[in-house]
């Protein structure tokens, strides 16, 4: 407080995006934990009614912060998951830069790893795109990817840096689609580090790391598939609420559960699929509807994610849908273009008349 009258300590302090439910995409929620005198709470409330409605006004007709240079994803981290400050301890806050935790996983940990390795890398050679067995065969090799052992995210990072320059950073959770899409277009990409529930071995409602190592990784370790994924995040840097939703459904059926052509036959190449057996199994199977991907198009589909997809998009191949997507981007209307500067790792901004 600034008239020096009252104070209060802040225990903890958190914006997030707001979930959908919610009347207005732009707004933000903000969680404050603090102790005050019981005769200050009115003030306290008053003044932030204030300071919210002035918050209000300024964020109007202005493009959303974004992040200009890599350390700024530091500040790109607010998750979705509900916010429960217990959660805090043993989770503490890991800086591009830094090295990457290691973690000692338990032998039931392993186990539930073990069963989905083994069922998954089975069905690999029928159903992955050529690109993700290339990778995942060097990832076998030189990664440490074995059924018995979870690969840590720091080898897995050193992996792809030396062949896409993609580095992994860890997240807590589900992040929100904007801070998400930013740091791909720095090629980072945050990833969970926990495991799902060794009850049900074939299923995690929420990203975890035999999602991110055996769905995300192979394919990041593609060049054009790589410079497909920063093409999003470059896109989705100032963009307004709704074209972060278009592009978040776009990296749906891409980058989650896309199919692409392969020497006549349909082969995955998302990892949503790659990640799960019994999707993958069903995507490629005569039930589903396949649609040619046409940004377009994809970019508007609703989508499921409570169940298998009832639609999948094919495209031609990698290469082609990186081509679509190219042209879908350009025609984002924002008031400045980008180029992304790969040997400081930021973003240029160009003022456009
Ligand atoms: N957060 N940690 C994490 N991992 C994801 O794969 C992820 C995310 N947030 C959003 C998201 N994926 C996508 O579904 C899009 O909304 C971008
Ligand atoms: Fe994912």
């Amino acid at each position: 407080d600034s008239t020096g009258e009252h104070s209060f300590k802040i225990h903890h302090f958190e914006t997030r995006g707001a979930q959908k439910s919610k009347n207005s995409a732009d707004d933000l929620d903000i969680f404050v934990e603090c102790e005050v005198h019981s005769t200050d709470v009115s003030i306290l409330i008053t003044s932030l009614k204030r300071v919210a409605e002035e918050v209000k006004t300024s964020r109007e007709d202005k493009v959303p912060w974004f992040p200009r240079k890599i350390q700024d994803l530091d500040k790109c981290h607010h998750l979705i998951t509900k916010y429960d400050p217990s959660l805090d301890h043993g989770h503490p806050v890991s800086l591009i830069g830094d090295p990457l935790p290691h973690v000692e996983y338990t032998a039931q940990e392993t186990a539930t790893w073990r069963e989905v390795y083994r069922k998954l890398s089975n069905l690999y050679p029928t159903h992955a795109c050529t690109q993700y067995l290339d990778a995942f065969q060097q990832l076998e090799k030189y990664c440490g990817y074995q059924e018995d052992n979870i690969p840590q995210l720091q080898d897995v990072s050193r992996f792809l840096k030396e062949r896409t320059g993609f580095q992994l950073r860890p997240a807590a959770g589900l992040l929100s689609a904007r801070d998400f899409l930013a740091s791909l277009a720095f090629r980072v990409f945050q990833s969970t580090q926990y495991i799902r529930h060794f009850s049900s071995p074939m299923h995690s409602p929420e990203p975890d790391c035999c999602h991110e190592l055996l769905g995300h990784v192979p394919m990041l370790a593609d060049k054009e598939f790589a410079q497909f994924s920063q093409d999003i995040g470059l896109a989705s840097l100032g963009s307004s609420e709704a074209e972060i939703e278009k592009l978040a459904t776009l990296y749906w059926f891409t980058v989650e559960f896309g199919l692409c052509k392969q020497n006549g036959s349909i082969k995955a190449y998302g990892a949503g699929l790659l990640s799960s057996y019994g999707e993958l199994m069903y995507a490629l199977s005569n039930k589903p509807e396949y649609k040619p991907f046409d940004p377009e198009v994809t970019a508007v589909h609703p989508y499921q994610d409570q169940a298998f997809q009832p639609v999948y998009f094919v495209a031609e191949n990698v290469e082609d849908a990186k081509a679509k997507l190219q042209n879908y981007m350009m025609k984002i209307k924002k008031p400045f273009s980008l180029h992304y500067d790969p040997f400081t790792c930021s973003i240029e901004v160009m003022n456009t008349p």
